[in-house]
């Protein structure tokens, strides 16, 4: 008798009877109610999640296929990586033109079949809109270097030499210089990531209309909304300054700090975004959370929410590894819950398509420990405070990849940093691969694994574009739809169980045992509802006394099946994950 599944039962009774009863909405905690503050996302990265027609690579019309997929793990919006026509410099995020499907995705059609399909099974579909640069062929870069006084000239940031050197000292993402001298005008242009990525000039407002009119394209298609890449970046200072020593290592905390982003904002929304019933969610690397409230403050009325990086880049080693510490990571979402008020909102994910596996980074991919940590790690995901992005294929407990060389890796920030690193000898090889074996981002990049036949049912192609996990035999969606047991099937449980409480999208949060090294205790609470959530991130039997008095009540989901309950000392087992219901 699986515990989780007769809970469920009884939740799923219990909420139909409380809409029927017309039970009354508590008070929100002084929340605004919106329906992307109660979602929970599912990320597509569509080059790596269905193919089609063989050709190795992902499509929309392999995404169609998948929709009943989808809609049946429980989620409520897709965000869909770049879908538009690219020549692939940085898999799709190097834009040749905004209207147009990118050749290998399929057609405008498919597209169109793809948004009605999610559409009928009630489901949201967010765009990824990545408009701090295009590609160097997108037709505006074409006519822009052409010459001094193109019409499109300063659709881009173009600058003369400084001293016979680049411009200034700003750095690339992607290694090196972020300027590229043009040799047909005998100019720099700006490029913070690829060379094949030129960063828009966002101070000419021929830019900035073009830019919203082609948001208004997708959304007038009936689109949900836009996740936006790096769109702190977009403003930057005119007079080009060096970026201050203490900015060099980490030069995404300088890039946000242009002159005009709120500006260009809060123009974006009310030029476009304060027309639609949409939600917006800002890639906002190199934000601090003091920050944060600037870009999501609802007053303001710029973005919804923002991708904080604290939390995943925990697990982002400095050489030599240091690893993470669970009191960090605790310590990490306190201090969001402390310095966003009810004015702010924020969003909760460990993954995406830029960094390595949850199960392999935050869990442990072991085969006796990895189905109980991917569910661990769900539980957690979907109960702490903002909405939760689900990165596909972690609804499997899919891992990273055992990469051997350098010929394994696809990603353009792999081979930059080889070429810049390892080939002038400044690092070892094989120091180089154990770091990029641990957070490459091709790791989450890997074909989605639908059975245990060739390359895992991706493709019915001979190659998919980038090599299957070998261990997809065991770990694949067919397998794990039929295993009540499963990480998928958990997910499930999960998000359905999400859905029955409020609590998990407006409760108060309260970490009870901040400095526990292998528990982590927290409270969520609205009105007389309470939850508390108990994890054990470690492989060890843990005795637990619940602090400051709580006693655990009813056991509402568990990973591990039946367990103590009504009790103030729980005995945990390695990876085990429980949620009660405390109170009545
Ligand atoms: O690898 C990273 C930086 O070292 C990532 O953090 C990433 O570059 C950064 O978060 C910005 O990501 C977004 O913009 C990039 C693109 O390569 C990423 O895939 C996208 O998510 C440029 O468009
Ligand atoms: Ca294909």
């Amino acid at each position: 008798m699986n515990l989780s599944r007769v809970v469920l039962g009884g939740a799923v009774l219990y909420s139909l009877l409380a809409g029927i009863a017309g039970a009354a909405e508590p008070s929100l905690n002084g929340y605004e109610p919106k329906w992307w503050k109660e979602a929970v996302v599912y990320q597509v990265y569509p080059r790596s999640f269905k193919d089609s027609n063989g050709d190795g690579i992902g499509d929309l019309k392999g995404i169609t296929s998948k929709l009943d997929y989808i809609k049946t793990l429980g989620v409520d919006v897709i965000w869909l990586s770049p879908h538009y026509d690219s020549p692939n410099a940085d898999n799709g995020y190097d834009i040749r033109d905004y209207r147009k499907v990118m050749k290998e995705f399929g057609t405008m059609e498919d597209f169109d079949e793809l948004l009605k399909g999610a559409k009928q099974r009630g489901m949201r579909v967010v765009l990824d809109l990545v408009v701090n640069h295009t590609s160097d062929e997108h037709k505006w870069f074409v006519e822009s270097r052409k010459s001094k006084v193109n019409p499109y000239r300063d659709y881009y940031i173009w600058r003369p030499a400084k001293d016979g050197q680049v411009p200034n000292n700003w750095t690339s993402f992607f290694s090196g210089s972020a300027w590229k001298l043009d040799p047909a005008t005998n100019e720099y242009y700006l490029h913070l990531f690829a060379e094949k990525q030129p960063d828009l000039n966002w101070d000419n407002p021929k830019v900035r209309n073009e830019v919203y009119d082609l948001m208004k394209f997708w959304l007038d298609k009936g689109v949900d909304g836009f996740r936006m890449d790096v769109i702190p970046f977009i403003s930057k200072q005119a007079r080009m300054p060096d970026i201050p020593i203490e900015f060099l290592d980490q030069p995404q905390y300088y890039y946000t700090r242009g002159p005009h982003l709120h500006e260009y904002l809060q123009e974006m929304n009310k030029e476009v975004l304060s027309k639609y019933d949409v939600m917006t969610v800002g890639e906002a690397f190199g934000v601090t959370l003091e920050q944060t409230p600037n870009l999501v403050d609802e007053r303001r009325h710029e973005l919804n929410m923002i991708f904080n990086f604290d939390a995943v880049r925990l697990a982002h080693p400095e050489l030599p590894w240091i690893g993470w510490t669970l009191p960090k990571l605790k310590a990490i979402y306190t201090e969001q819950d402390e310095k966003l008020d009810v004015h702010s909102w924020n969003t909760i994910f460990l993954s995406n398509h830029d960094n390595p596996r949850v199960v392999s980074t935050f869990g442990d991919d072991s085969t006796e420990w990895r189905g109980p940590s991917a569910k661990l790690l769900a539980t957690m995901l979907l109960t702490l405070k903002g909405t939760p992005f689900i990165y596909q294929g972690d609804e499997l407990g899919m891992t990273n990849y055992p990469f051997k060389g350098l010929e394994d890796f696809d990603d353009i920030e792999v081979k930059n940093a080889w070429k810049e690193k390892v080939e002038t000898k400044q690092i070892p090889a094989e120091y180089f691969l154990e770091q990029a074996r641990r957070v490459a981002r091709d790791n989450s990049r890997t074909p989605m694994q639908w059975d245990d036949s060739a390359n895992g049912g991706f493709t019915s192609g001979a190659k998919p574009w980038l090599a299957v996990n070998p261990n997809y035999k065991e770990i694949n969606a067919k397998q794990e739809s039929a295993d009540p047991e499963s990480v998928y099937h958990y997910f499930q449980r999960m998000l359905a169980f999400r859905k029955t409480s409020k609590a998990f999208a407006y409760g108060t949060y309260k970490d009870l045992d901040p400095e526990n090294a292998k528990i982590f205790a927290y409270t969520r609470t609205l009105g007389t509802e309470q939850y508390l959530v108990v994890l054990n991130f470690s492989r060890d039997t843990v005795a637990y006394s619940l602090p400051s008095g709580l006693e655990a009540g009813k056991i509402v989901m568990s990973n591990l099946g039946q367990a103590e309950e009504n009790s103030k000392t729980l005995t945990l087992k390695g990876w085990e994950a429980r949620v009660y219901k405390v109170g009545k």
